[in-house]
């Protein structure tokens, strides 16, 4: 009798003796909510120049329930203009993005009538990376962070895809998750939310093996390994660029690491001074990290739970844009083109603050034959696609890699800006 009165006594000493730390959730508190800001009216505000940003900015917002509701209407109808049932000019991966982001939450205009069909053209398409898989040496049509988001919307709305064929795929050994010798902690992060989700949902399509299950938590705590051997002193998960999406993926597999090997709030801390140091001024990347700051992940995409909304007011600032204003003083830069052992070099005169695309095209003007090159517009800005006439390709897993001064650059060709005499690099490269 006398040792169950003192339990409640002890449980109380042992509550009062856990760090603050572990009670604190991960996320921004309310007081904080106006460092979010910058992100939000860079999404809200931008124009875009694609559909693919208009469906990742969709689907940030949605999870976040920070639209209202004729926000959202405008955004749902930009992004259903880009998707029919033969989607067949969208890759697997933005067919997926689609459907997360117009399966969200419950909105019926949002889910338009031939939503089980897209579902369905999503299964052919990621049959179809994996087919060319087979065919091109292990190399999808796209990419593992692709194939991920495929699986991970199938798994969210019940398309078909085998079990045992993504435990197969999704062994961490398997190149497609390092880019350029190292391993991609975005490609890495957006595995983890997929597997996470198949781990989760037994869906009854085939007899789920134990041994398969077995086998995708192995590879989810492999991942998890790898993404934490990524992180930064200052605590970043690989770069800027991929923090989101990493904490995302060790919101939902905290039982396969220790609490001591992660200190989200430090992590937290860093992000927001990144957000205040003008780090995410183009929407997609502004849209990847926000519902992570909010503790949300792409695991909460359910389009029976109720939309969450807010009332955003848009500010009457205009977005920074990627490019800061420039002004009329020319500076000087050194730009080249390395194709294996050949290397074309330049000097281009171009105005302070511009970015390396405008170097790329002021070379360009100079000597066509030797500087021509072509951008494909994408979810963050022009890709490079060609230089010289030489085309990146996947199958063969070539492509035109930036550099500064023999770094490689963690921005694209429209939003670097370039420095005074730095030395400028399109390098023919295998990733
Ligand atoms: C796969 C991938 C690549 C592949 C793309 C080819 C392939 N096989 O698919 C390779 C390895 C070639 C690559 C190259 C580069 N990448 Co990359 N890439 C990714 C990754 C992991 C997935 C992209 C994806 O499929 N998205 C999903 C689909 C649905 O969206 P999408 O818009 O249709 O996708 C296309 C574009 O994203 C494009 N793409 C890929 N990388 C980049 C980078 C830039 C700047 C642009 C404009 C486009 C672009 O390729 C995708 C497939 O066609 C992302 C990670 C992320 N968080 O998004 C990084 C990411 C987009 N890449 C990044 C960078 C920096 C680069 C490079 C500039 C690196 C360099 N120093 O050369 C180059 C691009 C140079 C160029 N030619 O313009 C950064 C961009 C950050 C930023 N603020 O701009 C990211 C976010 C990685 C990171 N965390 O730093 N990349």
């Amino acid at each position: 009798m006398r040792q169950s009165h003192q339990l409640p006594l002890v449980g109380l000493l042992l509550f009062s003796l856990i760090p603050s730390q572990l009670c604190e959730k991960c996320e921004i508190s309310k007081n904080d909510y106006a460092d979010l800001d910058p992100l939000i009216n860079t999404m809200i505000n931008s124009k875009y120049t694609k559909g693919i940003q208009a469906t990742n900015v969709l689907l940030s917002l949605r999870l976040a329930g920070i639209l209202n509701q004729s926000q959202e209407q405008q955004l749902i109808q930009q992004v259903k203009r880009n998707v029919d049932c033969k989607s067949s000019n969208l890759t697997s991966g933005q067919l997926a993005l689609a459907i997360l982001a117009l399966g969200a939450c419950k909105n019926p205009d949002a889910i338009p009538p031939n939503f089980p069909c897209l579902v369905r053209e999503l299964r052919n398409k990621f049959q179809a990376e994996i087919k060319n898989m087979e065919e091109h040496n292990g190399n999808p049509l796209t990419n593992y962070y692709q194939l991920s988001l495929d699986v991970l919307a199938l798994c969210l709305f019940r398309g078909e895809y085998s079990i045992k064929e993504v435990a197969e795929i999704f062994d961490p050994k398997n190149k497609n998750f390092y880019l350029m010798n190292r391993f991609s902690v975005d490609t890495g992060a957006m595995a983890v939310l997929a597997l996470t989700c198949v781990k989760n949902t037994t869906n009854g399509q085939e007899k789920t093996d134990t041994d398969d299950l077995n086998t995708i938590s192995n590879h989810i705590k492999l991942l998890i390994e790898m993404i934490l051997s990524q992180k930064k002193e200052n605590g970043l998960l690989g770069n800027i660029y991929s923090t989101g999406e990493a904490m995302q993926a060790l919101f939902v597999s905290s039982d396969y690491y220790s609490k001591s090997k992660w200190n989200c709030q430090q992590t937290l801390r860093t992000a927001v001074m990144e957000i205040h140091k003008g780090a995410f001024r183009m929407p997609t990347a502004a849209a990847q990290i926000l519902p992570a700051l909010l503790g949300k992940t792409y695991l909460n995409v359910s389009k029976d739970s109720p939309c969450v909304y807010g009332d955003f007011h848009i500010s009457t600032v205009e977005p920074t844009t990627a490019t800061p204003p420039l002004t009329p003083s020319q500076i000087q830069v050194n730009y080249s083109v390395v194709i294996n052992n050949d290397t074309y070099s330049t000097v281009v005169s171009v105005a302070n603050g511009s970015v390396f695309l405008n170097v790329m095209e002021a070379a360009q003007k100079k000597n066509e034959t030797l500087f021509r090159f072509t951008v494909e517009e994408s979810s963050w800005g022009p890709y490079v696609t060609s230089v010289q006439g030489l085309e990146a390709n996947n199958n063969k897993r070539t492509f035109w890699e930036l550099l500064s001064n023999g770094i490689p650059l963690e921005q694209g060709v429209g939003s670097y800006v370039v420095h005074k005499g730095e030395n400028l690099e399109v390098r023919w490269s295998t990733y």
